[in-house]
């Protein structure tokens, strides 16, 4: 290797290669980019963070002699580094629109995931892997979740064993990441899977709620070494424990974990990624069992308990981690906090334990790797266990909008209203957009979402300012980044024609992940379905777009709204039975779908909505509701169900987070694959994003 800091990025024009250019240049290495083949050919250390779609991808590579250069450069062994689609483009074909030939550098063909069974694709959100063999890169994410977003997967055969370097489970074993000496590829996004220090952070700050903590267990190590699925630690080895309840009582125990009378024994589910359950092995005291139904996942829970207690012990044991090398810390400790049930005897709380790991830009730490080999280190022993499973998601949004002296600010609205109900009459501004998804990443959120929410008025390509945010967004936050708001054809006023594709290109360049549709969703889809023969035209921003970047770059939000109705003759729209009579007497309820900003209400139900739009090419919807919004009531749990029912493509539910428990009860209740916030965030009300909970 060079000690040349310089890393070549080979960028064919077809997605967000921003984002990996801002990680490496996060690390200290200076970017140059790929123009003709001999860049390819001379560069010390070549990064492919391939996106978009197999056939654009490889029509570029063929069209500028990029593929022949790229094939000689792989096969005299210099340091490549793919990424999602660079790691596809290696094998010898592919399905996607096709089949379309790879560089058939590596046996197999990649195919799509087999949504037959229930499964949604595109996977989207964060996984573990399992690796098969030392590569000198990923010993850091051995046991961790990293973050995939794909339709198509290459399967592990015995013609590519030589290759495989990890597998992850979704519907089937596919293959995580390739490497054979210098050469490396994954399928996962490294740049995507940033994650900060949760807890330290939370610590240093008073805690709303009581916590549990526990300090130096074994279950890391446990962990580590692979411990099964159902294995049962009863005995939880702790150094100390220290615990304040809601009066700022004192609690000190030491091992085994007993709270208040009633034993815990844990159960380790590798499978949730140091997931855990927990309840109450005995009852003492003759309490009633209290059935702690938890389950843990990455990170921490928000906090129930309304006392606000200032709990010194805590912040003086834990203090900062003692951190040396910061990427490589993936284990720090654990806490918990007491939850109070509506049915529990308020004295006798059920106390539940969350786990808590924190760990540090795992992704990162996979780059450094590959571009600093001195300080790798060699993995000791790979990972056994059974493979991990997709995480449920949780999401930031900020609604941006320029307020009334034309700054960019994130509003929040009730019901979609973001007006200040006083005389002025002010857009709410609830702080700076940047500034914001940045508190949010390192608060842990899994994804940032913006809206630009005046967008169907203004051309995004007009609002800059919409454009930095990405950028400088971009800059310092490593998880996905959406945006939505004004993606549709446009002529502006000198009469220049933008289509869709050009509009969510800027955006894809600036920064962003994936784009949102709102309203020429709903168009689209009507006159899609108009034709009752279901043509598609390839016109509708959703074609043109998921068919340059890939469906899972293109998101629906759909915004609908309740219309009551006696019985479901009445209308032609899907309806769902109501639990409990509408305002007036109804029985049943159907969603109507609305555009620009929920001002309009058009002919179309949210259930045919969704699935046109997954027909003509959306990669995941995000399902609003605009009578919830803003309410803190909880998620439409009816809605929710009717979109997921329809669709196999993940669904994100939004609208009416009031609490940590509206998590808990759509992912219990629902499939939706991801649940999304803005006003508790906002507010301040849950500031720990990692929500309890993993399938
Ligand atoms: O139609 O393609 O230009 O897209 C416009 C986008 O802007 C759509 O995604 C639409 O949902 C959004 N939008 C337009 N007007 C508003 C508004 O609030 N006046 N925001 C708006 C929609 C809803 C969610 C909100 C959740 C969670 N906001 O994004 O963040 O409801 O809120 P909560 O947790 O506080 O309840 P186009």
């Amino acid at each position: 290797f060079s000690e040349d800091s310089t890393v070549t990025l080979l960028d064919y024009g077809a997605g967000n290669v921003r984002s990996v250019r801002n990680a490496i240049r996060h690390l200290g290495f200076d970017v140059k980019y790929v123009n003709k083949p001999e860049d390819i050919l001379n560069a010390n250390l070549l990064v492919f963070p391939g996106v978009g779609a197999f056939t654009s991808a490889m029509h570029v590579l063929n069209d500028n002699g990029l593929a022949e250069a790229l094939c000689t450069y792989i096969e005299k062994d210099r340091p490549f580094l793919g990424i999602c689609l660079g790691l596809q483009l290696l094998f010898e074909s592919s399905e996607e629109n096709g089949p379309v030939k790879g560089l058939g550098l590596i046996p197999g063909v990649v195919g799509r995931f087999d949504s037959s069974n229930g499964l949604r694709v595109p996977h989207i959100g964060w996984n573990g892997v399992q690796l098969t063999k030392e590569s000198g890169i990923l010993h850091d994410i051995e046991g961790q979740h990293i973050y995939f977003v794909h339709s198509y997967r290459a399967l592990p055969s015995d013609a590519n064993k030589d290759w495989v370097s990890s597998t992850c489970n979704y519907g089937d074993t596919f293959i995580a990441s390739i490497s054979r000496g210098n050469v490396h590829a994954v399928q996962f996004h490294p740049e995507k899977s940033g994650v900060m220090d949760v807890l330290t952070r939370h610590l240093q700050e008073d805690v709303p709620g009581c916590m549990l903590f526990a300090d130096d267990i074994p279950l890391v190590d446990k962990t580590r070494e692979g411990v099964e699925d159902g294995d049962v630690i009863s005995r939880i080895q702790v150094g100390w424990l220290k615990w304040r309840n809601a009066s700022g009582l004192l609690y000190d125990r030491k091992v085994p974990l007993k709270l208040k009378g009633k034993f815990y024994k844990m159960v380790v589910r590798p499978a949730m990624l140091y997931g855990a359950e927990c309840w109450p092995l005995k009852e003492k005291h003759n309490t009633k069992l209290c059935v702690a139904e938890m389950r843990m996942v990455r990170w921490m829970s928000g906090f129930t308990l309304r006392d606000r207690i200032r709990n010194e012990h805590i912040h003086e044991k834990v203090g900062v981690a003692p951190v040396e090398d910061k990427i490589r810390e993936s284990r720090l400790r654990w806490f918990g906090h007491i939850k109070r049930r509506p049915s529990d005897d308020p004295v006798r709380k059920v106390a539940v334990l969350d786990l808590t790991f924190v760990k540090k830009e795992v992704g990162l730490a996979l780059l450094r790797n590959f571009l600093c080999p001195s300080t790798k280190s060699k993995l000791k022993r790979l990972a056994s266990g059974k493979a991990s499973r997709l995480a449920k998601r949780v999401i930031a949004c900020l609604d941006v909008r320029a307020n009334d002296s034309g700054d960019l600010v994130v509003t929040k609205g009730d019901q979609y209203d973001v007006r200040e109900h006083t005389d002025e009459n002010e857009v709410r501004n609830l702080g700076k957009p940047v500034e914001l998804a940045g508190q949010y990443y390192s608060d842990g959120a899994d994804e940032v979402t913006f809206l630009n929410i005046t967008g169907f008025r203004d051309f995004p390509l007009a609002d800059l300012p919409m454009l930095q945010v990405l950028r400088y967004t971009s800059e310092n936050v490593f998880v996905p980044l959406a945006v939505g708001g004004g993606i549709r054809d446009f002529t502006d006023a000198n009469g220049r024609y933008y289509s869709s594709l050009e509009v969510a290109s800027e955006y894809f360049r600036s920064g962003a992940d994936k784009i949102s549709i709102g309203s020429d969703a709903v168009y689209a889809a009507e006159t899609y379905l108009k034709t009752g023969v279901r043509v598609k035209t390839g016109q509708s921003s959703i074609e043109q777009i998921s068919t340059v970047y890939g469906k899972q770059a293109v998101v629906v939000s759909i915004d609908p709204r309740r219309l009551y109705v006696k019985s479901p003759e009445e209308v032609e729209f899907k309806t769902v039975k109501l639990r409990s009579p509408g305002p007036h007497g109804e029985h049943y309820v159907w969603y109507q779908c609305t555009v620009n900003g929920g001002r309009e209400g058009r002919p179309i139900g949210a259930y045919e909505l969704a699935k046109a739009v997954e027909e003509l090419g959306a990669g995941e919807i995000l399902l609003n509701c605009i009578d919830c919004d803003g309410q803190g009531q909880g998620f439409d749990i009816d809605l929710i169900r009717l979109i997921t029912d329809a669709v196999s493509i993940p669904v994100i539910a939004s609208s009416g987070a009031g609490a940590v428990e509206h998590f808990s009860e759509v992912f219990q209740k629902t499939s939706a694959s991801a649940a999304l916030a803005a006003g508790i965030f906002h507010r301040r009300e849950v500031w720990v994003f990692k929500i309890i909970y993993a399938n």
